[in-house]
């Protein structure tokens, strides 16, 4: 997916041009993967765009920020608002926003606090992550060779640049060998999660995820999923999800911000159920997606509206 460069990016407390938002080649994080980040979406809506999730996802920023012990020079309010603001000025509707914060040019020391913090935010065109038809027709995945971070080794719940190398390994091998994505087990041999993606398994009517301390980042359309699927009647278990689960569900699905809510056909080459994207992916799809196109009231206040702000 090439980058459509969009007019403006938030940098440092004020909107410039694209072609201006630059870093020097000694920036901290380019050498070390020290930043935080990110990934926002904003759909166009009757009442104008509308971004899904503002506050869980400025929380998890900051969350991610004091746990790798970086401090953001704005409060969460302004940052919240520099996204709003990133989107009108861009004249985005359906969009994905980018908020990163770095450490910036200070020292080559690994103890980086010293370095400025730097944080931008960009929004860009963006499709559907897995592909349209990946929505409608179930992707096929594979269980990754690459396992997530052992406990204590990693801060898998905060959302760290650097971390994303284990992402990328998983990504690789599973394209590299034909399938869309990749599924990461836990260093225990448990279900943690896809190289961008939480997951679910539905199994005779019941909804099972894998818990926060399976190596995840506990995503922000998971918490969506699982307070939708508990209002429409579903049962929601945050439990161990063994390997096999995997073979035995009658559906799947993926949830994040890029991939959405994504239904998973096969994994390892084994159908998921029939093969097709299963009821009750489908009733959870549509209700999401009602919600967050303003096609359907916002009944658990997800939304904020860029026009009102
Ligand atoms: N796990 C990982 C490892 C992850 O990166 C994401 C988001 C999720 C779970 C789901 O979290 P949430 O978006 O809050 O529901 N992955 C982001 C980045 C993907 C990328 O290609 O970059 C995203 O979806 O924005």
């Amino acid at each position: 997916m090439g980058i459509q460069p969009t007019s403006y990016i938030w940098h440092n407390g004020r909107l410039v041009p694209w072609e201006e938002a630059r870093v020097h080649v000694m920036t901290h994080a380019l050498h070390y993967g020290s930043s935080v980040f990110e990934g926002i979406r904003a759909y166009g809506t009757p009442r104008g765009p509308a971004i899904l999730g503002l506050r869980p996802h400025v929380n998890r920023l900051f969350a991610s920020c004091k746990i790798y012990q970086m401090a953001i020079p704005y409060s969460p309010e302004e940052v919240a608002q520099a996204i709003l603001n990133t989107v009108r000025a861009n004249g985005l509707r359906d969009c994905y926003i980018r908020p990163l914060v770095f450490r910036g040019m200070g020292t080559m020391a690994l103890d980086g606090r010293e370095c400025p913090t730097e944080v931008i935010i960009a929004a860009l065109e963006m499709g559907k992550y897995l592909g349209e038809e990946g929505l409608r027709q179930g992707i096929d995945v594979m269980v990754s060779s690459w396992q997530r971070m052992a406990p204590n080794t990693f801060p898998a719940m905060a959302k760290i640049g650097g971390q994303y190398i284990n992402s990328q390994l998983i990504a690789m091998e599973a394209h590299d060998r034909g399938f869309a994505e990749g599924l990461a087990l836990s260093t225990e041999g448990f279900v943690s999660e896809g190289s961008g993606e939480n997951i679910f398994v539905v199994k005779d009517g019941v909804l099972y995820t894998p818990p926060s301390y399976a190596s995840l980042l506990p995503g922000i359309t998971r918490g969506f999923v699982i307070q939708l699927a508990r209002d429409m009647g579903y049962p929601v278990r945050e439990e161990p999800v063994a390997r096999e689960m995997l073979y035995w569900a009658d559906e799947i699905f993926l949830t994040g911000t890029a991939a959405e809510i994504t239904p998973v056909r096969s994994v390892d080459g084994i159908l998921v159920g029939d093969g097709q994207r299963g009821p009750v992916t489908t009733r959870i799809q549509e209700e999401f997606f009602g919600i967050v196109t303003g096609q359907k009231e916002d009944r658990f206040g997800w939304l904020t509206f860029v026009e009102d702000r």
